[in-house]
């Protein structure tokens, strides 16, 4: 008699990479090669993150990044952690992170390395040292044949965001979950700490198209250009509730899984927004596109706008797209629905 009983799966991040990658003919392994780099690093970060409050990287190093943050001792470590891994891969060209003013050519790799990669170490890490989650965002562009002998390492990385090849983010938080997509859906994973390996917990992921929620600094709300006002009027009118936790990766996730909409305006403080485009904005615009979601400035979509600058800002509008399209029509001079 045959047993019936399903065999449960058992699926890593690597083996899900592997799988993905087939479904890309022209594939060699190298992308599978690259974005388990990418997973080690964020292995090493977490371990740290874990560790916080028993090692001595708490708190600030006294340094102030290219964006005039103070840096903190895990912001150092991340970056160092993802500087290695993804170092010596031997298909990354060009690296690129929110904690260095310019981008690193990896020389040992070769003019024509396919991959380039930028990330932002540890988002949110201001909140470390309250126990508030943070996280690390990547996102993957192929560096085009036109730019092999490009002198300046930024031109290259200057981008659209529809031309990524892949783009994730890990989550510290009560557990420690990967998300990413290489344009195939969303998919999702959970470190399991017993066994040091992220294991599927969600295969294609999609954003609600609503959710009676919404995430803003509402702090800063008197600066904000008056289509975000009177959405935030209409929305309390119709008892959104207010989620905020200072955390991108943290707030993404959540309207990710439950619905709503995170917003980054236009202030008084960061005119362009505070967002970075190209390692922030994007690689969430990618996951939150493959989700069923939308994600927009307030007047293109993030995805399609074109880069100027490497640490370029800009406002954000992300998440379920029927949510994301009522702040657009608000923000457009139309009476919201
Ligand atoms: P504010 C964290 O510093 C961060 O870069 C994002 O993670 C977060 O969404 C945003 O800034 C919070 O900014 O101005 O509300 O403190």
């Amino acid at each position: 008699m045959m047993r019936s009983d399903q065999i449960e799966r058992l699926i890593t991040v690597q083996s899900h990479i592997i799988e993905q990658q087939q479904m890309h003919p022209e594939a060699t392994g190298e992308f599978s090669w690259l974005l388990s780099g990418v997973t080690f690093a964020c292995r090493i970060i977490e371990a740290n993150v874990r560790r916080a409050g028993l090692i001595d990287v708490l708190g600030d190093t006294g340094e102030t990044n290219v964006q005039g943050e103070m840096v903190q001792k895990l912001d150092k470590i991340a970056h160092k952690a993802l500087l290695r891994c993804l170092g010596y891969r031997g298909n990354v060209g060009i690296i690129a992170s929110e904690e260095d003013d310019e981008p690193y050519v990896l020389q040992q790799a070769g003019p024509k390395a396919r991959y380039m990669v930028l990330f932002d170490p540890l988002d949110g890490s201001s909140n470390i040292d309250v126990n508030v989650s943070v996280g690390t965002i990547f996102s993957i562009l192929r560096r085009r044949e036109q730019d092999w002998d490009a002198k300046d390492p930024v031109k290259p990385l200057l981008q659209p965001g529809f031309e990524q090849l892949a783009a994730g983010y890990v989550v510290y938080g009560s557990s420690t979950v990967l998300v990413y997509t290489t344009g195939k859906g969303v998919h999702m994973f959970t470190l399991d700490p017993d066994i040091g390996a992220f294991m599927l917990s969600n295969e294609n992921v999609k954003m609600p198209a609503n959710g009676k929620m919404y995430s803003v600094n509402e702090a800063y709300a008197a600066s904000f250009p008056e289509g975000y006002q009177k959405y935030l009027t209409w929305a309390k009118k119709e008892n959104y509730s207010l989620r905020y936790i200072g955390s991108l990766v943290a707030d993404f996730h959540r309207t990710l899984l439950r619905g709503g909409v995170f917003l980054y305006p236009p202030t008084a403080k960061s005119p362009e927004g505070k967002l970075r485009l190209l390692y922030e904005a994007n690689p969430m615009a990618f996951i939150a596109e493959q989700a069923s979601g939308k994600a927009s400035d307030g007047v293109q979509a993030i995805m399609e706008k074109r880069p100027t600058s490497l640490h370029q800002r800009t406002p954000l509008i992300i998440g379920s797209a029927d949510e994301v399209e009522r702040v657009l029509e608000l923000c457009n001079g139309k009476n919201g629905r």
